[in-house]
């Protein structure tokens, strides 16, 4: 396709109508790589956060972001399961924010502007290593945050092979870090997986998918103000969707791929947005893992549901598709938010497939209720806050109030998320993976009334490509959502909370302390 120099000038960034879709192709992030060895034993990296300028579609300006080695997404790390790895995650950002920060939300009245801390989304690691929201730093670890201990990181990958993911967790500004970029994929490789001999290398592609929305220069637009209050200002959005799709830093992108299989591993990495992946024609894909690994079989789907931080990963067959385009649509939306990528099956077949869908991917241990110690009830709701905006609530408690999810090491335990609002929220508990027992529909207005829970149908069981397990759980409006987990190996302080990021920083996160 040729595009003329008028069409460049005709495009504007603020105005999706104006941009051309599928006219870069997808990047893929590069691989991260260690600087040294420790003790000849333990891959050491080193990451800086930097500011940089990013072409997030070709007909725009170049765009100031912030990423991890001034990338965005950040560099891919491979790691191998039960191999250690350490991380310094450095600050070399500017002292100015990007982006316009409200400064009535938890930790941002008394607290340096710009000031990171990193979190693998997933991760099954020590709470010095976790990314706590008040361990965070500024550039060059020169002010730190109340619960910062080190400045090197260290993951044991003691957990499956699955798509994790890394971004910045800093307490009240997380979805404009985030948002400016600091993003990345963290795959953990099981040579057990290997044996499956599933698509690998080039035919196994990470997708990052984001919303944004851009200023007519090419700038990030994040919104300043909502509504009231005046008195507040920049005031957070209680959701925030931008008007664009951007998968692996590029706006609508098209791959080209061969007639052959391929494994894609997705995240949605937006900030409030949920989408349901769909191919334009219906054409099938099987998910063969979730959030925390390969579920026990292969499930064929027409289309996805994801939530703001989950993963899935799927095997897509263009055999059949040869010399034909097919666009990956998102069915929650008819406009240009419809549109993710595009998908061309035009690169001849460089060798035979011998790429493989197994009936059975890995066996798996379950989870019985009969296991669990404790059942916790834990409300997901709304209230109004001073300034009459509304603020998201887990439990009716803030986030700097006391410790009250304290499970004990070893134990099993039962967490029943009780929505009471009118949406979902994607609910997020660090340092476990979990399995989904069910989601149950009960009376609304008695449980506001009085707090009893009046169930009024059966408990409904997860999907099938929700039965593996799972780090983020949708808990649905109107429903009880009930998750299962143990609390292994690693006793401290962590957190649970909403992953719509605009919900996380107001005020949905709680503090989590694992003890003996
Ligand atoms: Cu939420």
């Amino acid at each position: 396709m040729q595009h003329s120099t008028s069409e460049k000038t005709r495009v504007d960034p603020s105005n999706p109508e104006t941009i051309p879709k599928f006219v870069d192709e997808l990047p893929i992030p590069a691989i991260a790589k260690p600087n040294r060895m420790v003790n000849e034993k333990y891959p050491y990296y080193a990451i800086e956060m930097k500011e940089a300028k990013h072409q997030f579609h070709k007909f725009f300006p170049e765009t100031t972001i912030w990423g991890y080695n001034g990338m965005y997404p950040g560099p891919t790390f491979h790691v191998k399961k039960d191999e250690t790895i350490k991380v310094k995650w450095m600050n070399r950002l500017p002292s100015q924010h990007l982006l316009p920060i409200d400064r009535t939300l938890h930790g941002t009245s008394h607290s340096p502007d710009v000031r990171t801390v990193v979190h693998v989304h997933g991760a099954h690691v020590a709470p010095d290593s976790d990314g706590h929201p008040d361990a965070w730093f500024t550039r060059n670890f020169k002010i730190r945050g109340e619960t910062f201990k080190q400045k090197v990181y260290e993951y044991t990958n003691h957990q499956m092979g699955a798509t994790l993911w890394y971004h910045d967790h800093a307490l009240g500004i997380t979805r404009l870090n985030v948002y400016s970029g600091l993003v990345g994929f963290y795959l953990i490789r099981d040579p057990l997986e290997e044996e499956l001999q599933l698509p690998s290398s080039e035919y196994e592609i990470p997708l990052m998918i984001q919303d944004k929305s851009f200023n007519a220069d090419g700038s990030l637009f994040y919104p300043e103000n909502t509504n009231p209050p005046a008195e507040v200002n920049p005031s957070v959005v209680p959701a925030f969707i931008g008007d664009t799709i951007v998968v692996n830093g590029k706006v609508w992108p098209f791959l080209k791929v061969e007639p052959r299989k391929y494994r894609f591993r997705l995240v949605n990495a937006s900030n409030t947005n949920g989408y349901t992946l769909k191919f334009e024609n219906d054409h099938p894909f099987y998910q063969i893992a979730t959030d925390g690994g390969l579920l026990s079989e292969p499930v064929k789907l027409n289309s996805l549901a994801l939530e703001p931080a989950e993963r899935a990963d799927i095997i897509v067959d263009f055999s059949t598709l040869n010399g034909q385009s097919l666009i990956l649509k998102n069915s929650n939306d008819e406009g240009d938010l419809g549109f993710i990528m595009q998908f061309r099956v035009v690169l001849p077949l460089s060798e035979k497939d011998m790429s493989k869908i197994p009936s059975s991917l890995c066996s798996d241990e379950p989870l019985t209720e009969e296991m669990a110690t404790k059942t916790r009830l834990l409300t997901v709701g709304a209230t109004i806050d001073q300034y009459n905006r509304p603020m998201l609530l887990l439990d009716h408690r803030m986030w700097d109030d006391p410790v009250t999810e304290t499970p004990s090491l070893n134990s099993v335990e039962i967490w029943k998320f009780i929505n009471t609002t009118p949406f979902a929220h994607p609910i997020h508990v660090h340092l476990v993976q979990f399995k989904i027992l069910h989601r149950r529909p009960f009376n609304l207005d008695r449980f506001l009334e009085d707090g009893y829970i009046q169930y009024t149908g059966p408990a409904i069981e997860p999907n099938d490509n929700e039965k593996g397990w799972k780090d983020t759980v949708r808990a649905d409006p109107g429903m009880v959502t009930s998750i299962i987990m143990r609390f292994e190996n690693f006793t401290g302080d962590y957190v649970w909370h909403c992953h719509i990021l605009e919900h996380e920083d107001y005020d949905m996160m709680r503090p989590m302390k694992v003890i003996e």
